[in-house]
């Protein structure tokens, strides 16, 4: 009997059933059959009846897209059947090679599926009697993550099977996984780069990067703003449908709701298959979407099996991938950056131009050399394209169309951010500005001389630093030396509250950081000398030097042929060293660090007073954090060095201990793996106190 519920269940299920035909004909299918206004009017009924009758309310209503929050992680997810790569054609030679390789196979060509090769991110979807129950990405292919509630907002995605294409599905199967890819329209991403832009965000790199990103979403709601399709073409397990081959398959996925790419063929010649790689180069620019290249398949599932996959790879498909998209421009001018390692680079400034999906405007090249080699001059007409179409390059210049009177390039004598004269090594293709003082380096410098195994100074990070610089207080490293509590907790965090006040760093964390600075003076000057970040000169080179100058004045003392004469520095460290020591802004900082009480020398032991060296001919491994004494790692590895120790940073048969602190991780499994004898916290004190190794160890 016809009650008022059983009315509105029925009207609810076929307006949903509208609605799912005509997002199908819409989205799959391209041919809408009513006006979006018509549409609207459809699934603005749904939500009404919706929520009148909340306990009505289905997963797989299309009113039900947008769900909550996805949570801190993505859920991994084992792929039951590999998602297997593609091996790559290169040209149509190596196409060639391939259909050669099929053909002696089977005895004659047979026929190939050939499909366009979406530039998307691989996508994997479960039904479940015929409700989508599971999205994952590829992963590395065995593991993906589940990315349900942000596939599900994707309109494309028929959140159930059509009913039609249900018959197919072999009679056992509850589950059945489709697979495809998950791509961003060229004209979508450009408009979401352009937001982006706006509000100060880094855009992404290509719609690949932007489809993918888009996907990572911790919420669904901002997915479903991000303008996703999907092309389907693959199932995970053959077996799961009634039908025999590639073509068949994508007729399926078509009939069972899936946005399935309209550009395939089904080829029985060469000649055939080439025309259609010839053709999609051509259409290439005119689609909405990124395609890299052409796939080709087996066609019959019969003969696929007999062909089977390598360890990443079907033998039965290829993709015949399209060679770097190449636009032409001007040059307009070079500029030279400066990299935080003092590292110039020439940068080439283009009218821009949309080279493989978005626009270029600046392009590396890369050094001096790399410029003259391609002899590209200012006003030049240049070819460009993108390195693995990400990274765009200028790949030469159009000679024939060069303006009169181009000149060639020249670097620059001096750095372009500090006014320092530029060095360039021998052998070396960079140039470089090696100034303390230079501002393009400073951050990078501030962040080292903090770090871990320099000065590390607690509570200094990236964002600190940043405003630190910005507020003008800090500029070289010597000007932590000079910060106080009470100047540092008025400084603004470059946020407000939401009563429009400046966000301070506050006088708590200020009194903190005061006394973090403060403790790192006593660091050992070994430290000093890594932290000061010379080219070359990491922490093992560092403690080299101070082994054998001891002091920061014998270091400058010290001739180039000195240094070199130090174990394990060879000519071009020790030359980067002098140059280091020898460049008076920099001599400047160390003279403010050496008043501010840093120390600059090696304590000094008497002849005779050396530790004994009771641990000569023993290797200790450090892992974890020691938090009973306070000591760090590279405390601690210096102590055991002095007592003869050798301190390695990894774990084998040859260890003759492990250290292992609180949080010790996979070196500590290894150790027990390999036997290696584990030593705590306790026993280590117990060795630097006595210098003898705990009993029966
Ligand atoms: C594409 C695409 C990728 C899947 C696993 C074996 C064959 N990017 O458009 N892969 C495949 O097929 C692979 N087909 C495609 N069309």
């Amino acid at each position: 009997m016809a009650t008022p519920e059983t009315d509105a269940a029925a009207r609810i299920e076929a307006l949903r059933r509208e609605i799912e035909h005509h997002t199908y004909r819409y989205y799959a299918l391209d041919d809408p059959e009513i006006s979006d206004a018509a549409f609207d009017s459809l699934m603005r009924e749904l939500r009404e009846l919706e929520a009148l009758h909340p306990e009505l309310i289905d997963p797989t209503s299309p009113t039900q897209r947008v769900g909550g929050y996805v949570g801190e992680q993505f859920a991994p997810v084992m792929h039951e059947q590999r998602m297997y790569s593609l091996d790559n054609a290169m040209d149509l030679d190596e196409l060639d090679a391939w259909i050669d390789r099929v053909v002696d196979a089977l005895g004659e060509l047979p026929p190939l599926c050939c499909e366009l090769k979406i530039d998307g991110s691989s996508i994997a979807l479960t039904y479940e009697n015929g409700t989508l129950l599971r999205a994952a990405t590829r992963g590395d292919g065995t593991t993906g993550e589940d990315v349900t509630a942000n596939m599900r907002t994707v309109k494309d995605v028929p959140l159930r099977l059509r009913e039609g294409a249900l018959s197919a599905i072999t009679a056992d199967r509850e589950r059945i996984e489709v697979r495809g890819e998950v791509y961003m329209p060229k004209h979508s991403f450009e408009v979401l780069n352009l937001a982006a832009e706006a509000d100060g965000k880094a855009p992404f790199a290509n719609p690949r990067n932007a489809a993918a990103g888009s996907l990572r979403q911790k919420d669904p709601a901002v997915t479903a703003k991000r303008d996703l399709s999907t092309f389907l073409y693959a199932i995970a397990d053959q077996q799961a449908l009634t039908v025999s081959g590639q073509w068949e398959l994508l007729e399926w996925l078509r009939e069972a709701g899936f946005h399935v790419n309209p550009d395939v063929r089904l080829c029985t010649s060469r000649e055939e298959v080439r025309a259609f790689c010839e053709a999609s180069l051509q259409m290439r620019e005119t689609l909405p979407y990124e395609i890299d290249g052409v796939v080709v398949k087996v066609n019959s599932f019969a003969d696929q099996a007999r062909f089977g996959f390598t360890s990443r790879a079907p033998r039965w498909a290829i993709a015949f991938k399209f060679p770097p998209e190449e636009k032409t421009t001007k040059l307009l001018g070079i500029t030279v950056q400066v990299g935080r390692t003092g590292a110039l680079t020439p940068v080439a400034e283009l009218e821009p131009v949309v080279v493989a999906g978005s626009t270029v405007a600046r392009a590396t090249l890369h050094n001096e050399d790399e410029v003259h080699r391609k002899d590209v001059r200012i006003g030049d007409t240049v070819i460009v394209r993108k390195a693995g179409d990400v990274i765009p390059e200028v790949v030469g210049a159009v000679d024939s169309l060069r303006p009169a009177g181009a000149r060639e390039w020249k670097m620059p004598a001096v750095c372009p951010s500090c006014g320092s004269p530029i060095i360039r090594e021998e052998g070396e293709v960079a140039c470089r500005c090696i100034s303390i003082d230079c501002p393009a380096q400073a951050h990078e410098r501030l962040l080292h001389w903090a770090s871990r195994g320099a000065m590390d100074i607690e509570g200094i990070g990236e964002e600190l630093v940043s405003y630190l610089v910005a507020a003008g207080m800090l500029s070289d490293v010597a000007d932590y030396y000079n910060l106080t509590a009470d100047v540092l907790a008025e400084v603004s965090r470059g946020r407000v509250n939401k009563a429009g006040e400046n966000i301070r760093i506050g006088r708590t964390v200020a009194e903190k950081l005061v006394a973090a600075i403060e403790v790192s003076k006593g660091r050992p000057f070994a430290n000093v000398l890594f932290g000061l970040g010379l080219r070359h000169v990491g922490k093992t080179t560092a403690e080299a030097l101070v082994r054998r100058f001891r002091t920061m004045d014998d270091l400058m003392a010290a001739s180039e042929e000195d240094l070199a004469a130090v174990e394990g520095i060879g000519p071009k460290v020790a030359r980067s060293t002098w140059l280091f020591l020898h460049t008076p802004d920099n001599m400047a900082v160390i003279d403010r660090l050496r008043k501010a009480g840093v120390t600059m020398s090696e304590e000094v032991m008497a002849p005779g007073d050396e530790a004994p060296q009771t641990l000569d001919g023993l290797t200790f491994v450090l892992t974890g954090t020691l938090t009973a004494s306070g000591m760090s790692r590279d405390e601690a590895s210096a102590r055991l060095k002095a007592m003869g120790a050798k301190v390695s940073g990894s774990v084998s048969k040859k260890t003759s201990f492990v250290v292992a602190g609180e949080a010790a991780g996979s070196k500590l499994a290894k150790a027990e793996s390999l036997g290696v004898p584990v030593l705590d916290e306790d026993d280590l004190l117990r060795i630097l106190d006595t210098g003898q190794l705990p009993e029966g160890k």
